[in-house]
């Protein structure tokens, strides 16, 4: 991607595909901007650096909070970063693609998929080398860098937003923090998601982007052989997160 101007006071909100980051971006929008969002106005005000040009990210308001998929880069100041289990990543980026664009992704099955994955052949390359990049750097990053996990915010979403408060220098009411964990909950962003008035013509209706939002889904949908491959591959960095490996 062409280099776009970071600005000192820039919130990062870095993420592997499918790690929850959409989620997030609800969740900061009314911490941070006071702003309920949905789909046609989360994109207005936390930008993806992918999908907007250096001068229309220009025109956002500082301090601006900014989407990445990006690897580690050593000019973000102020970092997010949000893991979730590759196991379950990999499951929610097959049925992505389903979502995109029907079967037609060149790869006609969920084991073809995974080959893929399993060599980084996929937007954001490989996973392990994404996720030890930003880990084995944190402690450059000038103003923080704060690790979440999608698990924890689905165990405990009050605690992670105490945590996300803190990191921003914010404070919000009790009324304001629920009022935004309701709006940013899956059903109402699955909700939201339904009523969305501009659809791409290539999306498959019956995948939705909101789809699951569980922990701990590749135990029942991964056979023994595939997690056998996800172990094998990625263990020693889901065993840096703190994940069970067995
Ligand atoms: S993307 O395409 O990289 O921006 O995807 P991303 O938003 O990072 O991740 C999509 C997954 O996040 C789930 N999701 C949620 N889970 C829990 N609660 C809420 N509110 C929520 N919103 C989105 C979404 O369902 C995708 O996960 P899967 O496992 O496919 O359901």
């Amino acid at each position: 991607m062409p280099p776009f101007t970071i600005l000192q006071d820039d919130i990062f909100l870095v993420s592997y595909p499918k790690s929850g980051n959409t989620w997030m971006r609800f969740l900061l929008s009314s911490l941070h901007f006071g702003k309920k969002v949905d789909w046609s106005s989360v994109n207005t005000t936390i930008p993806s650096i992918h999908n907007v040009s250096n001068q229309g990210l220009l025109n956002f308001p500082s301090p601006r909070i900014l989407k990445s998929h990006q690897n580690y880069n050593k000019g973000y100041k102020k970092v997010i970063y949000l893991v979730r289990d590759v196991r379950d990543v990999v499951i929610s980026y097959y049925y992505y693609h389903l979502h995109l664009s029907g079967k037609n992704i060149g790869v006609n099955n969920f084991d073809s998929f995974l080959d893929k994955f399993l060599l980084g052949k996929v937007y954001a390359g490989l996973w392990d080398v994404h996720v030890q990049n930003w880990l084995d750097n944190k402690d450059k990053i000038e103003n923080g860098f704060l690790l979440l996990k999608y698990e924890d915010l689905i165990n405990d979403i009050d605690q992670e937003v105490e945590r996300i408060l803190m990191f921003l220098h914010l404070s919000r009411t009790k009324k304001e923090i629920k009022e935004t964990i309701n709006w940013a909950s899956f059903e109402n962003m699955q909700n939201l998601e339904r009523r969305k008035q501009k659809k791409p013509t290539n999306i498959d209706d019956s995948i939705p982007f909101v789809r699951k939002g569980q922990v701990n889904q590749w135990k029942t949908f991964l056979t023994d052989e595939q997690q056998n491959k996800m172990n094998n591959k990625f263990g020693a960095v889901l065993n840096r997160l703190g994940y069970d490996v067995m």
